[in-house]
């Protein structure tokens, strides 16, 4: 899924690290692994974890779910399959948006009293437990005399994005626009203009689809705002309020349902409406907001978080929802029925926090974007101004550099279908349009040499966009190989155009060796069995030899401190006839390109060797795979078989 900078470097540090066993200076030299010769019958023996899977709690893999229950399309029992996609085709072409939060908040930027929020800077109400009446004295504060609609549209518009989203209330309660359901908005405040209305107006002015966050569920002004029990409590304003006085019906009916009529009524077409935090809510519940939603704006898009924010839970016949918000700047690489969209910070928080300098840079902007796009999904990536209206410069700067890259290289990305091919390539992203498919390569292979294995489809020329210079390519069978030697190479990515004359593309899309004879498993190729965790893949080998095995999976959880869960299991590799115990350690480390905040590991396992050409078979057992943030189990990426 993602393009692997440094990846020789990585592969050559598996190696070497493991060869000078000098893997951690704390740990105990690495003892090659033991490898077990087994018969074939012992290779489907019980999985060893079996007993400890079927405990109860243990949670249903959330991919597995999808590959098996995702419908082909979103079901609202109010329009049909075509109508669904013509409705979703604009934001599907737009693949990048620009995400706002702004609020009382951004004038605390993390810090109240002299205290600094450990968590997210819009949370600090609710970290910092500050009384909403304390709180609630932000209102007289509330004077962003820079603030310019045009100018942040235009700030968005450079930076490439399609559309907007911005918070029209959060989760502390307080509206950026005129609401006469409640005086916790912006007209109380000394500024006095409906900052929902400038912006919708600018978004038309400038061309750009127009979208609203409304905190549906959660709100810290409404004494009635009841969440759950449980962590769900931890959701809740606690400092003023008591959960078992509090009704929801009443806040829903009183505020959250009258001030989503009023965000819908007042601005004319609202192109997304983005729900969040869901979690909680019945379906009844759920259906109401559904309901005025379609009522108020029949061709809206509505986010997954209308109901469970990450899950499988809300995935069933009532689906209630037009595309799929994956966890907080994680990207999955899953090939999902629906499109997905990444929500993405460009620091480590949502709304402005002045001490949080870490701005994501061009690159990783970048990577994100056409990662997603690759996978069928877009990119709404935030930004938190601050409390005079003006944005932070340095993530304008970068995401302005980002959108020179796409002013120029925009159409291998705005308009284009996910990759067809079910596996990720070590280069960078593929992405489709009619007759051609665009390679975005990040990382420039040290051989100058791409390799595309798996097309079949007779290529007609390739070309750099924008220059109609032919590059030179060879093509054998499912080996097409383009020969990048002076190939002019752009900042950040270079796309290649490779054009065909058949009306439809012709894969081979079994797995097999790559043009230098690696094998790449991708836990997006893989088969998954949740029961008995167990991943398995199967693939041609036509050069036979011996591989090292090396598992690369990712650190999770809390963007804020990531973990890795890859030695708390134990497990084993099999493939051709041996099991080879697997005790992940992190062997080599290196940054996910496309995850950001979290790093991907190297898991150096053991070798293996095939005697001779033909189909195996590798599972690798005993391992839970969760490839979201928050499930449990290994984040797996994939398994390298890197031929020595
Ligand atoms: C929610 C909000 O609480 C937060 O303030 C921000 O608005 C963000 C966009 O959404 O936070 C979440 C919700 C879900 C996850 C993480 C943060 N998640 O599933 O990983």
């Amino acid at each position: 899924m993602n393009s692997k900078y440094l990846q020789k470097l990585f592969i050559l540090s598996v190696v070497l690290s493991f060869m000078s066993c000098k893997v951690k200076q704390q740990e105990a030299p690495v003892a090659p692994p033991k490898i077990v010769e087994v018969t074939t019958s012992e290779i489907n023996e019980e999985n060893p974890y079996i007993e400890e899977l079927k405990q109860p709690g243990y949670q249903t893999n959330f991919d597995a779910y999808f590959k098996s229950h995702t419908p082909s399309k979103v079901e609202i029992p109010y329009e049909t399959e075509e109508e669904y996609q013509a409705r979703m085709q604009w934001w599907k072409d737009a693949k990048y948006g620009m995400f706002i939060h702004w609020g009382l908040y951004s004038i605390l930027g993390g810090e109240y009293n002299g205290e600094v929020t450990p968590k997210i800077a819009e949370w600090i109400q609710n970290t910092l437990k500050i009384p909403a009446s304390e709180y609630k004295k932000l209102v007289d504060q509330f004077n962003p005399t820079e603030f310019d609609a045009d100018e942040w549209v235009s700030v968005a518009k450079e930076a490439g994005m399609k559309y907007m989203v911005i918070t029209s209330k959060h989760h502390d309660g307080f509206a950026l626009f005129n609401s006469k359901v409640s005086e916790y908005d912006v007209m109380s405040t000394p500024f006095k203009r409906d900052i929902i209305k400038e912006l919708k107006e600018a978004c038309d002015k400038q061309g750009i689809k127009f979208g609203l966050y409304y905190s549906h569920a959660i709100d810290w002004d409404s004494p009635n705002a009841y969440i759950g029990e449980g962590q769900l409590q931890d959701r809740m304003n606690l400092v003023d309020f008591d959960p078992s006085t509090m009704d929801r019906a009443t806040y829903l009916k009183e505020k959250s349902f009258p001030q989503l009529r009023e965000i819908l009524t007042n601005y004319g077409t609202i192109d997304i409406i983005w729900f969040d935090m869901g979690k909680g809510l019945d379906n009844e519940e759920i259906r109401e907001f559904v309901k005025i939603t379609r009522e108020l704006q029949p061709n809206i898009i509505i986010s997954s978080r209308i109901g469970d924010e990450v899950g499988p839970t809300s995935l069933n016949k009532d689906l209630y929802f037009d595309f799929f918000t994956p966890s907080d700047n994680y990207f999955t690489g899953d090939d999902l029925a629906i499109p997905f969209e990444m929500a993405g910070t460009t620091n480590g928080s949502w709304g402005y926090r002045k001490d949080d300098t870490e701005w994501r840079k061009p690159l990783f902007m970048l990577n994100a974007l056409i990662a997603s796009a690759s996978r069928n999904g877009n990119y709404l990536l935030n930004i938190g101004p601050m409390a005079n209206g003006l944005m932070p410069a340095e993530p304008v700067k970068n995401l302005k550099i980002a959108g020179a890259w796409l002013k120029e290289n925009g159409a291998s990305v705005y308009g284009t279908t996910p990759s067809p091919f079910p596996w990720n390539y070590d280069w960078g992203y593929v992405t489709e349009k009619p007759n051609k498919i665009f390679l975005n390569v990040f990382t420039w292979p040290k051989n100058n040499q791409i390799d595309l294995n798996g097309l079949l489809t007779k290529v007609d020329k390739i070309h750099l966009l924008g220059s109609t210079k032919q590059v030179k390519f060879k093509q054998e069978g499912r080996f097409l190989t383009i020969d990048l030697t002076g190939v002019e190479r752009k900042e950040f990515a270079t796309p290649l155009v490779v054009e065909y004359k058949d009306t439809k593309l012709k894969i081979d899309d079994g797995i097999s060796q790559n043009a230098e004879n690696n094998i790449r498993l991708d836990r997006i190729t893989s088969t998954y069995l949740k029961d008995i965790a167990m991943s398995s893949w199967t693939f041609k080998v036509h050069t036979p030899g011996t591989f090292k095995i090396n598992i690369v999976s990712n650190e999770k959880g809390n963007h804020h401190k990531p973990v890795w869960t890859g030695s708390e299991q134990k497990g084993s590799v099999q493939v051709a006839g041996k099991i080879i115990p697997a005790h992940l350690k992190r062997d080599t480390e290196m940054i996910n390109p496309t995850l950001f905040f979290y790093k991907e590991i190297g898991s150096y396992v053991g070798e293996i060797e095939f005697l001779k050409a033909g189909t195996y078979t590798l599972q690798l057992k005993g391992f839970k795979v969760g490839a979201d943030k928050w499930t449990e189990g290994l984040g797996l990426e994939r398994i390298e078989l890197i031929k020595e």
